[in-house]
């Protein structure tokens, strides 16, 4: 099992920042809507509290930010989209510039983990996000977050619905093979499973 021992934040890219950080450790992306549950997911595969700020109010985080882990490779926090209040048409629009911005250039992206609610079909804009990451050669890794939300019986029935209206929906990913992992911020269930995706990279 891959073992956090350091933890560092060590970049924060803004909206307006064109350059992004050069280095040659393996990066590992999440992204997903606002509210969605990133922030609390790296805290915990960080054995952190709240390290990464966990947000009550939605549409906060518009930066990448990159968390450096044991010196060895980084965790990178996408900024959420898809809050209809903070929905200013430019600011969408420099939303999906920054990650296409981020997918086209990051050299050392390993692999990208699309988070979404366990409790409701992807939207539009997880499918796009979905869609984006398929065409950029990446194998899409779902999280669906918040998985205490539900009863046990209900997890199976609710991760095969988040996988079928991906496919569905989806432009260019309807027959790649997906990984869907239920994830819960509160109980941890579903942590060693994504840490040792990550560490599959190694
Ligand atoms: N019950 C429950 N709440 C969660 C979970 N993950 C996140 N939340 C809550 O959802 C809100 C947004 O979480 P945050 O991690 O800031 O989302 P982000 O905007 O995607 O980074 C916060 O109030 C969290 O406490 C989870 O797995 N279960
Ligand atoms: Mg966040």
């Amino acid at each position: 099992m891959l073992t956090i021992k350091t933890v560092n934040l060590e970049t924060v890219v803004g909206v307006t920042t064109k350059k992004l950080p050069y280095h040659t450790w393996p990066e590992f992306a999440f992204a997903g809507k606002s509210n969605v549950g990133k922030s609390t997911l790296i805290n915990a595969l960080m054995n952190r509290k709240s390290y990464a700020r966990v947000s009550e109010k939605p549409g906060k985080t518009q930066t990448i930010n990159y968390y450096c882990i044991n010196d060895a490779f980084y965790l990178v926090d996408l900024p959420g989209y898809g809050y209809a209040k903070a929905a200013r048409a430019d600011i969408k629009a420099q939303w999906g510039t920054m990650i296409e911005n981020y997918l086209h250039t990051s050299g050392s992206l390993q692999a990208i983990f699309l988070l979404v609610d366990i409790r409701h079909d992807p939207s539009d804009n997880d499918v796009q996000m979905y869609d984006w990451i398929v065409h950029n050669g990446f194998v899409p890794i779902i999280i669906a977050t918040k998985a205490d939300k539900l009863k046990r019986s209900q997890l199976a029935g609710a991760v095969k619905n988040v996988e079928k209206v991906l496919r569905e929906k989806s432009l260019e990913g309807g027959d790649v093979t997906l990984r869907v992992i239920p994830f819960s911020g509160v109980t941890k269930a579903g942590r060693d499973e994504i840490l040792s995706v990550i560490a599959g990279y190694f």
